[in-house]
């Protein structure tokens, strides 16, 4: 080692041959001291406890949150409540080139209504994928409540691969649920709106012409999408659907959605009529929803649906006829509904009322089939009574909102929104065991998997409304607080407060991190927003650029440390097409891309290829570079659009030369044959070991390997170069030499210390 080259040396060192350094107990604090120091007690002590991952550990549980008006979903662990990942979803982000790169901005196409583009969206409900009513990790779903659509991301790479716009409605809350083994992902409209979609009706013509309804997205597992021919909606009176939740287990096959507003009032403030607040909580009751789907997409199969905007359509007349349609009352504005993880029992929370209402799924069956309606609605719906069909009412406090199921059965936690509270209550017996403050008036919560067939159990997190005084002021926005409780106790415990700055997360998922199976790298070539090999695509040493007419189309790729090509030549007014490949395997080597002012960009993950394409409109001199940090010569990986004015000619036809020396020369072949010991007893190490056993360091291997091919043609020209005493060309192709083979020591040490840390072992 001793020999390296001074250059080498720290950068060697940097990357693992070093020692590291050993902290001195000298003057260390004691746990005492710091309790004392920070005021902390043994209570925060514990919870600390409970939450800390050290360095390098992992979480337990994955939260997909929604992003609220972001439009983004917010992956964080728990129980540690760290950041992992923001998904892009309705919204340009730049980061993952998510509507800076064509394959993303087609996904984003795919959400325009009217045929123009919207940019942002307001996210409510993530659902994960199910299997048997229990979470897969295999896909998540989220709705946009304000422009009415639902996106599809893949979980083996956390991206954003559909979205699609709902065809009949104007806006959509009550979404995205799935059904037990995710045949359908589900919503349901929220403000009535007429059906067809640019239709004017007035509002005196509200209970005649305005509709909401439930929208059932068919969705096809294998290839990952919704399909919209497949898909339906069931037409619903204009009762402000809200949320909604499908059946499971014996109640399998039904979906519930609550309401409010079935008063069907519309306001007029500025008319002097009482505003919509007052008009539509007037009554006790609204109504929940109880449809049948299966039967209702057997329906549509058997051709009872009628065509709205090209899109499948169950009248309420049909429903109603068919007997898959009912109401039952509920009180008082209530809002979220959740089936309980057994499926016999419906929980409705009131909202505007103290109590949680558990119908029972038997009882409703029980009267449906025995015709026992107390009324039907102006619509012709049979309507069947609370009394026929509850389990039990349970007064919980002020402003029930959303429930959320434990482990252990019977157990339910329910979201006290003006109380600021959690509940802890047995839905079986109908009794409150327990609750605790929050800060500040809560909405949703979430137990882990709490929503499923499953429920893990262990930990719950209050998703807030408000903050207030809870952080360090940031302006009058404040951040949203999720809270993390531990609920493995009798007694629920507040761990932690996390202070989301990123819109307003209304609902969030968990899923038990082992389940997540996300990828490493893309198959070479493929365009990860469809799957599909990506027809740009090419591999080391085919890269070239194409010229036909005004159109540019560049094949290129990246690997550390160069974008090939490096000069991108054209004319003012070409239409420039970007294809790039990036070559490398090895985990987390992403290339970024962008080209100055002309507002591209894209993340090239490995094995991934991304096209960028726009119009070269004005003459100059435009850098492009990798905009990730990705090795010691990252800054070096550059180049130059150049934009020619129209018929321009060359006067100089070389590039300025450098003086170099021979001696220039000669140190560049020491550094060379002293780099080549330390791949020498990298390659000793590896080849010693099972190292083949492991995936993610075959691909560190191979990512070395192709760096290492690349040395022959180099040597040849830098000793070609050398014989004729050019010794600018010699040691620059030599340098280049030793560019490939520090890129291969960096990752020969990484799967080194890779092979370490996972216990290889010796083979013979
Ligand atoms: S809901 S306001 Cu999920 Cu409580 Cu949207
Ligand atoms: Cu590639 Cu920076």
């Amino acid at each position: 080692m001793k020999r390296l080259s001074q250059r080498a040396v720290p950068w060697l060192l940097a990357a693992g041959f070093g020692i590291a350094a050993v902290g001195s107990a000298l003057g260390a604090e004691t746990l005492q001291d710091v309790m004392k120091r920070r005021g902390l007690s043994q209570q925060d002590l514990l919870a600390a406890a409970k939450t800390y991952v050290p360095t390098g550990g992992r979480d337990e549980f994955v939260v997909f949150s929604s992003g609220g008006q972001s439009g983004q979903i917010i992956v964080y662990g728990i129980p540690s409540m760290r950041i992992l990942k923001y998904i892009a979803v309705f919204t340009p982000e730049p980061w993952q080139g998510y509507g800076y790169d064509e394959e993303s901005k087609a996904v984003l196409a795919g959400g325009r209504i009217d045929g123009k583009d919207i940019t942002w969206g307001d996210t409510h409900h993530p659902a994960i994928s199910e299997t048997n009513g229990e979470t897969d990790g295999q896909f998540l779903f989220i709705n946009d409540k304000a422009n009415p659509r639902i996106a599809v991301i893949d979980l083996r790479d956390f991206e954003t691969k559909q979205i699609v716009v709902n065809p009949v409605f104007k806006s959509e809350h009550g979404g995205a649920f799935v059904t037990p083994n995710t045949d359908y992902v589900f919503e349901a409209s929220q403000y009535a709106a007429p059906l067809e979609p640019r239709k004017f009706y007035p509002l005196e013509e509200f209970n005649e012409k305005y509709r909401g309804g439930m929208t059932y997205w068919k969705f096809d597992r294998k290839e990952g999408r919704i399909k919209p021919e497949e898909s339906f909606s069931v037409e619903l009176p204009p009762y402000s659907q809200d949320l909604s939740d499908a059946g499971k287990g014996p109640s399998d096959g039904w979906s519930f959605t609550n309401s409010f507003c079935s008063e069907r009032y519309v306001g007029g403030i500025e008319k002097g009529r009482p505003p919509y607040e007052a008009g539509c909580s007037a009554k006790d009751t609204d109504y929940l929803h109880v449809i049948n789907w299966k039967r209702a997409a057997e329906l549509v199969k058997a051709g009872k649906a009628k065509k709205i905007n090209g899109h499948n359509v169950l009248p309420i007349d049909v429903a109603v006829k068919e007997g898959i349609l009912f109401l039952i009352p509920e009180p008082k504005s209530p809002h979220g509904v959740d089936v309980t993880p057994d499926g016999t029992k419906i929980i409705v929370a009131g909202k505007l009322d103290t109590h949680v209402s558990v119908y029972s799924f038997e009882k409703i069956m029980a009267a449906i089939k025995a015709g026992k309606f107390e009324s039907k609605d102006p619509y012709g719906i049979p309507v069947l009574s609370m009394k026929d069909t509850l389990h039990t009412q349970v007064s919980l406090g002020l402003g029930p909102l959303h429930t959320q199921y434990d482990s252990k059965p019977c157990v339910a936690y329910t979201s006290l929104y003006v109380d600021s509270q959690v509940a802890k209550w047995d839905f079986c017996e109908g009794k409150v065991l327990d609750k605790i403050s929050v800060h500040y008036n809560i909405g949703h919560l979430m137990t882990m998997e709490g929503d499923t067939a499953k429920p893990k159990g262990h930990y719950l997190v209050a998703l807030n409304k408000l903050a207030i005084d809870r952080f360090v002021p940031v302006g009058p926005l404040h951040p949203q607080n999720h809270q993390l409780i531990d609920i493995s106790n009798d007694k629920m415990q507040l761990l932690y407060d996390m202070p989301l700055p990123l819109g307003e997360p209304h609902y969030a998922v968990a899923i038990d991190a082992k389940k997540l199976k996300p990828a490493i790298r893309y198959k070479l070539g493929t365009n990860s927003r469809t799957d599909n090999p990506h027809p740009g695509a090419v591999r080391a040493g085919e890269e070239k650029t194409v010229r036909k007419g005004n159109k540019v189309e560049v094949f290129g790729t990246l690997i550390r440390s160069h974008i090939t090509p490096e000069t991108i030549e054209t004319e003012v007014g070409d239409e420039v097409t970007i294809h790039l490949t990036n070559l490398e395997r090895a985990e987390d080597e992403t290339h970024g891309f962008t080209i100055s002012t002309y507002n591209v960009h894209a993340s090239v993950e490995p094995g991934k290829t991304v096209t960028v394409k726009f119009k070269a409109d004005k003459e100059g001199v435009y850098p492009y570079y990798c905009t990730e940090f990705c090795s010691a010569l990252h800054l070096e990986m550059q180049g130059y659009l150049l934009v020619k004015p129209k018929g321009w000619k060359p006067s100089k036809t070389t590039l300025a030369a450098q003086a170099y020396t021979e001696a220039d020369y000669k140190a560049q072949l020491k550094k060379i044959a002293d780099t080549q010991a330390v791949i020498d007893s990298v390659v000793a190490f590896i080849t010693s070991v099972n190292y083949k056993d492991f995936p993610d360091a075959v691909a560190m291997v191979e990512d070395a390997t192709d760096q290492l091919n690349k040395i022959p043609d180099a040597k040849k020209k830098h000793e070609e170069a050398a014989a004729k005493k050019d010794w600018e060309q010699a040691t620059l192709w030599a340098e280049q030499v030793w560019q490939y083979q520090v890129k291969a020591a960096d990752l020969g040490l990484r799967a080194k210390t890779y092979l370490e840390q996972k216990g290889a072992k010796k083979v013979k």
